[in-house]
């Protein structure tokens, strides 16, 4: 009851405050700026964080992971893009993966080539597209991957014996990031998502292999190094935990408000629930928004979709009705969905988008007509 009524009491603020606006024009006072944790962020990271948290009062940007990179039957073809070829337009937000770039491969581990990457993320970037990038890195403790549970957390924080190692990791993002340039020589806007999904268990700094201490003073570290020694000043930070056990723990793992940009959500589980899953999903998303407005933050569906898209109507009956069902799951900056795997090398059915051809691709053109929705080019991200 108590948000609710300091959720109206901000409409009556918004609605006096815009029509003093017009009143008085150029001469109303300044709202208080909307800025990232970085004070020394680049004023084209400062702009996009700003124009995110203005644009998602009326659009949600689609996003999808590896657009450009491969689709369920081609790989690195250039121009090519899943959901272009079915709606006739790029995603208006690009999510990436770093995973083995701690390994110096020249690979990630959905074999996607780095360099390319940095290309395709130069082109998303031109296109008026949001930049972000998630990061299942190692265990630094057995060498195996980030589903290794192996406890690891306290050998790379500062004074464990893998710190080293872990700053390494960290020097080869920085080396990456700086090649993120865009056609006029400035660095490129990312939003990095590491640490996610740690409301779950399936990764190494999960809720049950580390407490919620190391668990945020890793989230710090990792900041305050690529801020401070690396001067890594294009970047927005996004904290996404898992649904799971998510409305109890939030604020037990959140990192902090002086460290986050950004809170997403990551959910797949809950469209296989039994039920209503429409109405719940609306609530959780509703929840996640009021959240990130108490802390001042954007709010995210940084992850989710149905695995191989089974039902045909998922875009529009599903995914675009729980954000609709919702007064307040209308105000996410995006919604991202995860990749669509090459079946051939990769993995069959392994996908999240609609491809020309599928069942589902009738519905996804509805889906990027709709007035909620921001597809490539409906929205200019990096505008002052
Ligand atoms: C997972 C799956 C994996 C993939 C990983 C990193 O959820 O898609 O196949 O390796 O993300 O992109």
């Amino acid at each position: 009851m108590g948000n609710r009524i300091s959720i109206m009491n901000k409409q009556v603020h918004i609605l006096l405050y815009g029509s003093l606006a017009a009143l008085f024009g150029s001469c109303a006072p300044a709202s208080p700026e909307f800025l990232p944790v970085n004070k020394n962020a680049t004023a084209e990271t400062k702009t996009l964080y700003r124009n995110l948290e203005k644009i998602r009062h009326s659009k949600t940007l689609f996003g999808h992971q590896d657009d450009q990179a491969y689709g369920v039957t081609w790989r690195a073809e250039e121009g090519r893009s899943d959901v272009k070829e079915v709606t006739g337009s790029y995603p208006a937000v690009f999510g990436y993966e770093l995973g083995d770039l701690e390994r110096d491969s020249t690979y990630n581990l959905d074999r996607v080539n780095f360099s390319d990457m940095k290309r395709w993320i130069q082109e998303g970037h031109k296109s008026g597209g949001v930049i972000t990038l998630s990061w299942h890195f190692d265990n630094a403790k057995t060498d195996g991957s980030s589903w290794d549970t192996t406890r690891t957390i306290d050998l790379i924080l500062p004074g464990g014996e893998k710190h080293a190692v872990y700053k390494t990791w960290l020097d080869k993002f920085a080396a990456f990031n700086a090649d993120l340039i865009d056609q006029n020589g400035k660095p490129i806007p990312v939003v990095l998502r590491p640490l996610h999904e740690n409301t779950g268990a399936w990764f190494w700094w999960g809720r049950t292999h580390c407490s919620p201490e190391e668990y945020k003073a890793l989230w710090r570290f990792t900041q305050q190094y690529l801020h401070d020694v690396k001067k890594a000043n294009n970047l927005l930070w996004a904290w996404s935990p898992a649904e799971h056990h998510l409305v109890n723990e939030f604020e037990l793992w959140y990192p902090g408000d002086d460290v986050v940009d950004i809170i997403g959500l990551d959910d797949y589980g809950s469209w296989n629930r039994e039920g209503d899953v429409v109405a719940e999903v609306a609530a959780s998303l509703g929840w996640l928004v009021e959240k990130a407005e108490e802390h001042r933050k954007i709010p995210i569906f940084a992850e989710t979709g149905s695995e191989g898209l089974r039902d045909s109507t998922w875009f529009t009956q599903k995914l675009l009705a729980a954000m609709k069902a919702d007064e307040r799951a209308k105000r996410l900056a995006w919604v991202l969905v995860w990749r669509n795997a090459h079946a051939e090398t990769d993995r069959k059915n392994h996908f999240y988008a609609p491809f020309p051809g599928h069942p589902s691709a009738a519905d996804f053109v509805n889906f990027r007509r709709d007035s909620l929705m921001a597809f490539e080019g409906d929205v200019q991200m990096y505008r002052n």
